[in-house]
């Protein structure tokens, strides 16, 4: 399969920050082994956006507010369940500054989620509560960018989140396997590949796009 880029497409990279790779405080195995490629990837997109997890101190996501442990403890939140992490993404912390290795000049737009202290966000579209918007889809709908490329951390996290809210949003998602990392907590892979497959999120290489 070969794909042609047109100028209505945008990249997404998702959470390439220092908390998610390797030596950080929330992070993905080999996370770091895809940086080389996005950068690779973003110089044959005209858009490409960033996003940023961005949590408070104390954040509804952190085991530490709840005084449990983190990665299989969950907290009841207003909006249902939420797995509870390691603290993570602290707002103007170094883990939470994009990693270094990444050379994306021409991004055009940082977009930061999580930020509310009651409500995390895996989702750089909607928030937890499915109800919250970020702001994204209006801003890739006034700017007529249609079919969005995704890419970065985690894949069954927030870049498997953001695929499943931006279709049910009404874009093309295509997700570009190579350049992604799992958690990889018990069963969330293969969730999100069925959720992906029900909900016609595209799964690609980054192969389709070389020219
Ligand atoms: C993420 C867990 C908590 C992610 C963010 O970027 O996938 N995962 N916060
Ligand atoms: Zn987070």
């Amino acid at each position: 399969m070969s794909l042609s880029l047109r100028s209505t497409d945008a990249l997404l990279v998702i959470d390439m920050q220092n908390d998610f790779l390797p030596g950080g405080a929330l992070a993905v195995k080999d996370g770091d082994a895809i940086i080389p490629g996005i950068n690779e990837l973003a110089a044959k997109f005209e858009h490409v956006i960033l996003t940023q997890d961005w949590h408070p101190r104390g954040h509804i996501s952190f085991a530490s507010t709840h005084g449990k442990q983190p990665f299989f403890s969950t907290v009841e939140a207003p909006y249902g369940t939420q797995t509870l992490w390691p603290d993570h993404c602290l707002q103007g912390s170094r883990g939470a500054e994009l990693h270094p290795g990444l050379d994306i000049p021409h991004a055009e737009l940082i977009l930061r989620k999580g930020f509310r202290q009651n409500i995390d966000s895996y989702s750089a579209f909607t928030e937890n509560d499915r109800t919250t918007p970020t702001g994204l889809a209006g801003y890739l709908r006034e700017r007529g960018l249609q079919r969005l490329f995704l890419t970065g951390l985690a894949y069954d996290f927030c870049v498997g989140y953001s695929a499943l809210a931006a279709v049910k949003l009404g874009f093309e998602v295509l997700v570009v396997e190579d350049l992604s990392r799992a958690v990889g907590l018990p069963g969330t892979i293969d969730a999100t590949n069925n959720a992906f497959a029900a909900q016609s999120v595209q799964r690609i290489t980054s192969s389709a796009l070389r020219d």
